[in-house]
């Protein structure tokens, strides 16, 4: 009897201490652009007070700097040439609508791998890893969706003939065509409320892949941010997705789930390039969409009491394609079958003092869509010389030469040190040549790549 009691309590204690797990993941954001980060233009209170709380991560890095393979990535933990999300059907960057090509439903997503850990799941806002029903969250692991299947700018009058109304969609339907854009955040995030509430009892993965800033140069925002910031559309787009992370945090209190809830609040690629300027991407170098520090050095902060220490900055190498294998570890659940390229960062995650990471031996690999551009391991970034397609990395570079940067110490990348020390080329230049027979290159196949997900006829998403 008495074993059986002390079962039973073990078996409760075990159950009730599988956090609640909710990423937050905003688009075109720059690391510069929260309170917690430097930025001085926009109010961020409620990201800033998730920041005391836990911990800032300041080596945290996307797999690309653009959308569809930077959110691949997070699903997946693997780099976009190794799912095959690294191009569009068409040879873009990012999926467009009526795109035959999606995520592979074989892939194990984050949502697969925490359901098999009993967690209810729900993927709200921007999905953008393929439109065809086949593609959709809900064939990825997530229970429900609510929100739009890829960027809000790819509206009809862009391409009348072929693509549809902007689509808000619930599950697998399309509830409204056009979406109303101005309300998307506020609407998730009462989606994303009403979630929390539904599943308190149980633990649950809340992916919250907001849609704003955006690609587009006008940002949307309801009319309790419109006009209120001092940065424009862009900055009363970031503050209303700093006063949703508020809402989230209310709820999670009210519902006394705040101290068992892990939340993880990144980017999905740094702020864009815009005349004039938007969004920032303080301190580091370069915009959105290539593979400069900019692009794709993203502001994250972790927030679980008790587990990650509060007040802390961690500046070990890490990725969003470690929060997969990192989750995994955490509740206890299998990993996917095949490869995968994060790593489980626990002991990076609570004990903040660590500041070594798997990455710093195996490198970290900075691809432009098929081309592999720069790799970084410790507190070195070498940009590779450059052939074919993408012969600079960035507006500011003239020319495609070998550069080295100690980016720990010097993450505004103004001195070149590449003569100073050979023997880090030398690595690091090796490491680079590992991931081209690995995942591939330039007019190069890789021999750890898989498969996307086709399909022959694409159809538009309509209500
Ligand atoms: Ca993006």
């Amino acid at each position: 009897m008495k074993t059986l009691i002390l079962f039973l309590l073990f078996s409760v204690s075990t159950f009730a201490a599988k956090p609640n797990i909710i990423v937050i993941f905003v688009d075109n954001f720059g690391n510069g652009d929260l309170g917690c980060f430097g930025s001085k233009l926009h109010r961020t209170p409620n990201v800033d007070r998730l920041a005391a709380e836990g911990t800032k991560f300041t080596s945290f890095y996307v797999a690309s700097g653009v959308c569809t393979p930077s959110r691949a990535s997070l699903m997946t933990g693997c780099y976009p040439r190794r799912v095959g999300m690294h191009v569009s059907d068409t040879g873009g960057a990012v999926l467009q609508p009526v795109a035959r090509k999606g995520l592979n439903p074989t892939e194990v997503t984050m949502a697969e791998v925490l359901k098999s850990a009993g967690y209810a799941t729900m993927c709200i806002g921007k999905w953008h890893l393929g439109d065809q029903p086949a593609f959709l969250p809900t064939k990825q692991g997530f229970d429900d969706f609510f929100g739009i299947p890829y960027s809000d700018d790819m509206t009809k009058d862009k391409k009348p003939d072929i693509w549809p109304e902007l689509p808000l969609m619930r599950g697998e339907k399309v509830i409204e065509a056009p979406a109303d854009r101005d309300h998307l955040v506020k609407r998730c995030t009462e989606e994303a409320v009403r979630f929390i509430e539904q599943h308190a009892a149980s633990p649950f993965f809340l992916y919250l892949p907001h849609t704003m800033p955006g690609s587009t140069a006008h940002p949307f925002s309801s009319e309790n941010f419109r006009g209120k910031s001092a940065n424009g559309e862009y900055g009363d787009s970031v503050e209303e997705l700093d006063w949703s992370t508020g809402e989230i945090m209310a709820a999670l209190q009210r519902l006394k789930l705040a101290d068992n809830t892990l939340i993880v609040w990144t980017s999905d690629n740094g702020a864009v390039k815009r005349n004039p300027p938007q969004g920032s991407n303080a301190p580091y170098r370069g915009s959105g969409y290539d593979t400069s520090e900019g692009a794709m050095r993203m502001p994250c902060v972790m927030r679980w009491p008790g587990k990650i220490a509060a007040g802390t900055v961690n500046d070990a190498l890490c990725s969003t394609m470690d929060l997969l294998p990192t989750f995994a570890s955490i509740v206890d659940a299998k990993l996917p079958p095949h490869k995968i390229d994060g790593h489980d960062i626990t002991s990076i995650l609570f004990n903040t003092k660590n500041t070594s990471s798997p990455w710093d031996d195996d490198g970290f690999f900075f691809y432009r869509m098929d081309q592999l551009q720069a790799v970084r391991a410790g507190d070195w970034k070498l940009y590779l010389p450059l052939e074919g397609k993408f012969k600079n990395l960035s507006a500011k570079r003239e020319a495609s030469k070998l550069e080295l940067f100690d980016v720990r110490h010097d993450v505004g990348e103004e001195h070149e040190v590449s003569a100073q020390h050979p023997e880090v080329v030398t690595r690091l230049t090796a490491l680079a040549e590992k991931a081209r027979a690995d995942l591939g290159d330039f007019n190069q196949p890789g021999t750890g790549q898989r498969e996307a997900g086709r399909v022959e006829h694409a159809v538009p998403l309509l209500p």
